[in-house]
């Protein structure tokens, strides 16, 4: 059995990228067992209207307490928090961590699958272009609790076991070709130009699957290939999901194991960010479904200047 710990020091991975991964992963245990207590709404909205779960809090607020105590960390920026936080560091060095510390918390009532995200940037600096990450990874809490992970080393899962040690399940993985779909937003906003997309993976055969959880929708789509989509909606042209906490470091995974992000019309990984509660459109997925999902963005924005064009024309 290959320990997280033993497949990092296998990758080369730098030695204080390796303590922080390893202490992120170390924290898989204490949120899963927060689940039983952490139940209930906490009576709070975070700042983007979000009603926050007293789990959102408690994982937010450990999460943060562990970071700031590393030693390790320049600055984290958290779903759950207003500004980002700046830690004081003996030599002003360290990294810039993102995290949300438990995304489709929607779920945790219903117990269903939910996970944590966590995006890091070796300069200490979290405004930056989603490429620039240096690794990025998730926690998912489902039957069983697993950490995906890459270090721009390919994207590799790893499993708790009883003895509360993260092992090697997964090496190496790639995204199949493959026919699931996850389309967020209600479809009375969806514009005509992303009903036409959802429609036609509809009429070729795709699958939908999708839980409200961005972690536990997206691993699938890891496994089994497919789609995601969170798209601009009709009154809300950035659509839900945030650049920083969710689009980033899952389009960094979705990259690395040979699948691509998209807003539709441009690279996610290629926007330089502008606030930390910024959100955008996403289309995650097969690099083959966001090559004809952008595609067909830019032909229908063609044809609606030809429309029209041929409305004016008529005048
Ligand atoms: P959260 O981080 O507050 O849980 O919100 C993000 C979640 C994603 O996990 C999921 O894809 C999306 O919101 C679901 O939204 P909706 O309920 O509109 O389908
Ligand atoms: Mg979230």
């Amino acid at each position: 059995m290959v320990s997280l710990e033993q497949h990092l020091t296998d990758a080369a991975c730098d030695e204080k990228l390796k303590e922080l991964i390893l202490l992120l992963s170390q924290q898989a245990k204490p949120i899963k067992d927060a689940f039983v207590e952490n139940q209930d709404y906490a009576g709070t909205t975070n700042m983007h209207g979000d009603n926050q779960m007293e789990l959102d809090k408690w994982a937010d607020e450990h999460l943060i307490k562990i970071l700031r105590e590393s030693q390790l960390i320049k600055t984290i920026a958290s779903e759950e928090q207003e500004d980002i936080i700046e830690v004081i560091t003996p030599d002003n060095s360290g990294f810039g961590v993102t995290l949300d510390p438990l995304d489709g918390s929607s779920l945790i009532a219903v117990n269903l699958a939910v996970g944590t995200i966590i995006g890091i940037y070796g300069n200490g600096d979290v405004l930056e272009k989603g490429k620039n990450m240096k690794a990025a990874a998730y926690i998912l809490y489902g039957p069983l609790t697993v950490l995906v992970y890459t270090i721009k080393n390919g994207v590799h899962e790893f499993v708790l076991n009883d003895s509360g040690e993260f092992v090697l399940l997964r090496e190496n993985i790639t995204m199949p070709e493959g026919k699931l779909y996850s389309p967020g937003g209600l479809k009375k906003d969806h514009t005509e130009k992303h009903a036409k997309f959802i429609q036609k993976l509809e009429e070729n055969g795709h699958k939908l699957r999708y839980s409200g959880s961005f972690v536990a929708d997206f691993h699938q789509i890891l496994r089994y290939g497919g789609i995601f989509s969170y798209p601009a909606l009709k009154e809300k042209e950035d659509g839900k999901l945030r650049l920083l906490f969710e689009a980033n470091p899952i389009g960094f995974i979705a990259r690395q194991a040979g699948g691509e992000v998209s807003t539709g019309l441009k690279d996610i990984l290629e926007i330089t960010p502008t606030s930390i509660d910024q959100r955008v459109p996403i289309y995650v997925g097969n690099k083959s479904k966001i090559k004809d999902l952008e595609e067909h963005m830019k032909e229908d924005m063609k044809d609606e200047k030809e429309e029209l064009r041929g409305v004016y024309d008529d005048e």
